[in-house]
């Protein structure tokens, strides 16, 4: 018996050990949380976030980061993914290390899901309040019913100055008292919970007073069961039966007395978010093909550009799944977009000088990053449908940009 027990001990200690090695020793920092795993052309074709802002990059506990930016419902949703008729505006962080405190869709507050439509456009603004200090990595996200999370890019974002302890969440009601939501209602929640477990743990003692298991299992099965429960025994039932009844009227009045205006719970999908028009563009792209290499880092694209407005452009940017392949002759990007995400010099065009109004011009365009692996766009090649999607942003000299939309199968090459 004695040396059972040691060896329990023993595989119990080497257990826990294990497990303090395995979690405290072996800690990697991760640095995606999520999209990458995700089928490479989902990504590709589900959601555009562009023009994203950060309003700041560090801040203190109960300080205030804004992110703002447009989001394009991809045409060509993929069938696997139900179409966002019920979609929530999240933020993917590992908790609520921020609370937010608002959320917009075109100009709405968005507490609740949102219905939103294939094809449109919107813009977005969510204000973040920093909670616990920490660098965190902050994504935008979109919740889809019966289609998954659809992941934006995520930016590092510190929260430094003051400590957990001092984030407060002032929030004043219609009945004009302002409370703090990380702590209201707390000791209440408490002290009833407590004070019905002790209730429950006194029937218990009440009765564990005399011995609990053989002598009245014996009385049972000698037909003496009537002698277990005494009159007094019954006497305290119907005490504790009572008084529960009591407690949970007369306390539900009071807290009726109490909170006078209550309401309940306000849920239900918001319908007719309002889009924003993008005007709509003089350029237009036609994609011959696409291809990337496997294994490799980039793709490339065979693109027929035609210029139909009135001043000349170049093209700038390539983006898709949150990566942003820019060339920097033409457009650099100053909002601090992640780093890991944007491949500053990473599009190369066979041909990027201004194409004139009225002129049509076939050119190679590569985008070549480490982003496209490390992001696992290659990854595409395990996907059950190579189509890609993106969008290309044109510029003329005077900076005025231009958005199209592409979409065409992409040919993986292996030779
Ligand atoms: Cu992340």
């Amino acid at each position: 018996m004695k040396q059972i027990r040691t060896r329990i001990a023993n595989w119990s200690l080497l257990g826990l050990l294990l497990a303090v090695a395995a979690t405290s020793l072996y800690a990697p920092s991760a640095s995606a949380h999520g999209e990458k795993s995700q089928a490479a052309f989902m990504r590709m074709r589900t959601i555009h976030w562009f023009d994203l802002k950060w309003s700041k990059e560090k801040v203190a506990v109960n300080e205030d980061v804004e992110i703002t930016g447009k989001f394009h419902v991809f045409e060509g949703w993929p069938e696997t993914v139900a179409e966002p008729d019920v979609a929530f505006l999240n933020i993917g962080i590992p908790g609520p290390v921020f609370i937010r405190k608002e959320s917009y869709i075109g100009g709405q507050l968005v507490p609740r899901s949102v219905r939103l439509e294939i094809g449109k456009t919107y813009e977005f603004r969510v204000v973040l309040r920093a909670r616990r200090p920490g660098d965190w990595h902050v994504h935008t996200m979109m919740s889809v019913q019966g289609g998954g999370p659809i992941i934006g890019p995520g930016k590092w974002i510190s929260i430094e100055g003051g400590s957990f302890s001092d984030f407060k969440n002032p929030v004043t009601t219609l009945t004009g008292q302002t409370v703090d939501l990380e702590v209201y209602q707390e000791s209440n929640i408490a002290f009833w919970h407590i004070f019905w477990a002790v209730f429950g743990l006194a029937w218990i003692l009440y009765w564990v007073r005399r011995p609990v298991f053989l002598p009245r299992l014996l009385l049972v099965d000698a037909g003496r069961a009537d002698e277990i429960v005494t009159p007094l025994d019954r006497k305290v039932g119907a005490a504790f039966a009572a008084a529960t009844i009591l407690i949970v009227v007369v306390a539900m009045s009071s807290a009726n007395g109490k909170y006078p205006i209550t309401i309940p719970l306000q849920a239900g999908t918001m319908r007719g978010i309002k889009p924003i028009d993008l005007p709509k563009p003089t350029v237009s792209v036609k994609v011959e093909d696409a291809t990337y290499r496997v294994p490799g880092r980039a793709m490339r694209m065979k693109l027929t550009i035609t210029n139909s407005g009135n001043s000349p452009i170049r093209l700038g940017e390539f983006y898709t799944a949150s990566v942003r392949f820019l060339d920097s002759d033409v457009y650099r990007d100053t909002t601090g977009y992640p780093e890991d995400l944007l491949a500053e010099d990473g599009l190369t065009v066979s041909d990027n000088s201004p194409i004139a109004p009225g002129e049509s011009r076939t050119v190679e365009v590569q985008a070549s990053d480490a982003a496209w692996e490390v992001y696992r766009l290659a990854d595409i090649i395990y996907d059950p449908d190579s189509r890609f999607a993106g969008l290309l942003f044109f510029f003329d000299a005077s900076g005025t940009r231009q958005i199209v939309q592409i979409d065409a199968p992409l040919i993986p090459s292996f030779i």
